[in-house]
């Protein structure tokens, strides 16, 4: 049970906000962003938007979804993106846990073969961490109205679709969500992922989104590219801080809208 719950009160029928981190083993800011954000999103936290939000709102945060992965990436191989399953007709290790949910899974933007470092599984959710994250939400859909899920490199704020070129039946809405450049100068770009940077079907993102949580992002965190993955932790700080403010907003918008 690798699940945070943040929640204040005894309010029945709550909303929820779910954010994920650490899908990608090398994307090493983001598990740092989850322990940044329950540091900062904290019941005693004297901040009014805070507290607004965790009155309205129960957070579920999952610091580490792949955590085979993650270990992988201190011991052996800093660069490894996959989790750490066996297959059994390949020797290469590793799915993709972002193509292997049922969102046109295993389309373009995937691949069927095991050493593909955007290998997309023998069958949807076939891997027990996407498995998990997909009970959990499916039981617990009709409370989570926002799905946050937290990714490096590249400076971007992507909602559905990606594993298809259409847009969200909300695409306008998203699109406003996302628009709030100005809380982290103008650094960060936004749009559908599939159109914004490539198709890519699968993602916890989209399959969150049809299972009807309307409100689903994908944060690419810092940088643009010129450490990627190897941010230095003097980065941290400032990296986790501008995320964090979009986050609250984001949130602010969905208490003020549901
Ligand atoms: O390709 C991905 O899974 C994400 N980019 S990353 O560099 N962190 O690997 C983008 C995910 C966007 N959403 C979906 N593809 N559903
Ligand atoms: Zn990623």
């Amino acid at each position: 049970n690798h699940l945070l719950p943040i929640s204040v009160g005894e309010k029945q029928d709550k909303k929820a906000i779910w954010i994920d981190c650490g899908i990608h083993a090398r994307e090493w800011i983001s598990p740092a962003f989850c322990m940044w954000f329950v540091q900062n999103v904290s019941p005693i936290s004297p901040e009014p938007n805070i507290t607004h939000i965790l009155n309205h709102m129960d957070v579920y945060v999952l610091p580490v979804m792949n955590p085979d992965g993650y270990k992988y990436t201190w011991t052996t191989n800093r660069m490894w993106r996959k989790n750490r399953s066996y297959s059994t007709d390949s020797s290469c290790v590793g799915v993709d846990l972002n193509r292997n949910f049922d969102a046109n899974w295993c389309t373009e933007g995937a691949s069927d073969k095991p050493c593909s470092e955007i290998y997309c599984g023998a069958f949807p959710e076939s891997e027990p961490e996407s498995e998990a994250v997909a009970n959990f939400l499916r039981s617990h859909k009709d409370s989570v109205q926002l799905y946050l899920t937290i990714h490096s490199y590249s400076q971007m704020l992507l909602f559905p679709y990606s594993c298809t070129l259409d847009e969200a039946e909300n695409h306008n809405e998203l699109v406003s969500f996302a628009k709030i450049r100005r809380y982290y100068r103008n650094t960060y770009k936004y749009g559908a992922g599939g159109k914004t940077i490539y198709l890519a079907p699968g993602g916890s993102d989209d399959w969150a989104y049809n299972l009807g949580i309307k409100y689903s992002f994908t944060f690419e965190l810092q940088d643009r590219g010129r450490y990627g993955f190897l941010l230095p932790p003097s980065h941290i700080s400032k990296a986790c801080n501008e995320a964090l403010i979009a986050v609250k907003t984001i949130a602010l918008r969905v208490i003020e809208k549901t």
